[in-house]
């Protein structure tokens, strides 16, 4: 029996993703820029069963026979496609980020999972397929497959949408963890009634595209103080697009609101941090890693806190059988 185990970390995008472009193939309407973290990690292990007539998925310690089953089982169908196996699989993931929170756990699981079932199905993918295959289970996970900053290109086919790694100034992130919650809406369904219903999303998609273009350029100038503005108003941009949906969704709270005020208040007296949020009530700070404390104080009392630093890229941490 083949078994593989991979660990992946969640990544915070600093220019966003937010809507397709192809929702068969989860090709993303603009690229984005994140940073992968060195903290919350999904462990996946994937091993083949030959005498199964169906994949099993245990999600912390609980068998699941829901949405999140079949999404991984229409993943599996995928690697199982590219390596010409009919074999199911049983899935185990221990995920130490609250899930569904916006916090990006289905970035670390995809990835973490691209790696492992790759490896158990007998594949050998460079980093450019794990990125292309991460993708189709979930857009953000293109780019917890690569270390530290990552450039997810938007591309126009399945050949041509994946991350590669860019070079960055020394930044930590600063996690502010408002609610554990699961999320209302989903970030698929809200990307989905955005496309349909925003009369803001062409505005969006040519903004973000500008946006990313000057992200790139500040990261290559170690311009700290550029990206920051940018990641900022990015997310803010953002938030204001889910909002003129119809139904309108607003993923942010009264604290999520305080919490950029307290960031901004805090940059007026000459700390450099810049907040962001994904499509839940969390919020996430950009800073300088000297400037972490200044952040946190900054913060006491209004949330849980966790200090992040660029991650590693998704790996294998072992494999056996054939
Ligand atoms: C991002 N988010 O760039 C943006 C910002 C949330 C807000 O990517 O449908 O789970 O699986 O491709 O990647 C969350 O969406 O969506 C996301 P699918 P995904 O990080």
């Amino acid at each position: 029996m083949s078994t593989a185990t991979a660990i992946a970390h969640p990544n915070i995008a600093l220019v966003k993703y937010w809507g397709k472009r192809d929702s068969a193939l989860n090709l993303p309407a603009t690229g984005s820029l994140s940073m992968t973290l060195d903290i919350f990690p999904t462990t996946t292990t994937v091993s083949l069963d030959e005498g199964a007539s169906g994949d099993v998925l245990v999600f912390n310690g609980e068998q699941r026979v829901d949405g999140p089953a079949e999404r991984v089982t229409r993943f599996l169908d995928i690697v199982r496609e590219m390596a010409g196996s009919t074999l199911s699989a049983r899935v185990e993931t221990v995920n130490t980020v609250p899930s569904a929170a916006g916090l990006a756990s289905s970035a670390s699981g995809f990835a973490a999972l691209a790696v492992a079932a790759s490896a158990a199905y007998g594949l050998d993918l460079d980093t450019r397929s794990l990125s292309r295959l991460a993708r189709r289970g979930s857009g953000s996970a293109s780019r917890s497959v690569i270390p530290g900053f990552a450039i997810w290109h938007a591309g126009d086919s399945d050949e041509t949408s994946f991350a590669e790694p860019v070079a960055a100034p020394d930044l930590a992130m600063v996690v502010a963890m408002v609610e554990k919650r699961e999320k209302p809406v989903s970030s698929r369904e809200a990307m989905r009634r955005t496309v349909l219903t925003s009369p803001f999303y062409p505005a969006w998609v040519s903004s973000t595209a500008e946006s990313l273009e000057a992200a790139a350029e500040a990261c290559r100038d170690g311009d700290v103080e550029r990206l920051g503005r940018i990641t900022e108003v990015n997310a803010l941009r953002m938030h204001a697009l889910i909002q003129s949906c119809d139904p309108p969704i607003r993923y942010l709270s009264p604290v999520s609101v305080e919490i950029f005020d307290r960031i901004s208040a805090l940059r007026e007296s000459g700390v450099e941090a810049w907040a962001t949020a994904d499509a839940g009530p969390n919020v996430v700070i950009l800073t300088r890693p000297a400037s972490v404390d200044a952040v946190t104080a900054a913060l006491d009392g209004l949330a849980e806190l966790a200090v992040a630093h660029p991650g590693p890229a998704a790996a294998l941490v072992s494999r056996a059988g054939e």
